[in-house]
């Protein structure tokens, strides 16, 4: 069923805590950790509780959801004092997604270069 938890979910797994992340933020509906492969001084995730499989998924199903994920990724921005910032979502594997479970981007701390490869 839509936004249940999945067995061969990673990130449903740092949700539970069953695998660690250095996490940043909590809400009661999302979670943000630094990512494990940072691409920029602060690259954190911000992720929905609930299982979607990517951020299309996520608006189409839970739009109030996915405005909570937005929101959080403003939060983190200004605990790191980010003045520019890149959020991305990567949907779909031709667009580099990797891990199933609807998530946003949050990079800064560099210049950032246009357009992205
Ligand atoms: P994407 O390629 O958009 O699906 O991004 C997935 C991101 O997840 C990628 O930047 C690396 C990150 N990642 C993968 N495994 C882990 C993990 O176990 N812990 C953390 N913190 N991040 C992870």
């Amino acid at each position: 069923m839509a936004g249940e938890p999945q067995d061969d979910c990673l990130f449903c797994k740092i949700v539970t805590g069953e695998i660690p992340a250095t996490i940043v933020r909590e809400t009661d509906t999302t979670v943000a950790f630094r990512d494990i492969n940072p691409q920029a001084p602060t690259h954190i995730l911000v992720i929905p509780k609930a299982h979607y499989e990517n951020a299309a998924a996520l608006a189409a199903e839970a739009p109030q959801l996915a405005a909570d994920v937005l929101a959080e990724t403003k939060a983190v921005a200004d605990e790191e004092k980010l003045d520019s910032y890149r959020l991305v979502f990567n949907t779909g594997s031709g667009a580099g997604q990797t891990v199933w479970h609807a998530h946003a981007h949050v990079l800064g701390g560099r210049g950032l270069q246009w357009p992205p490869g």
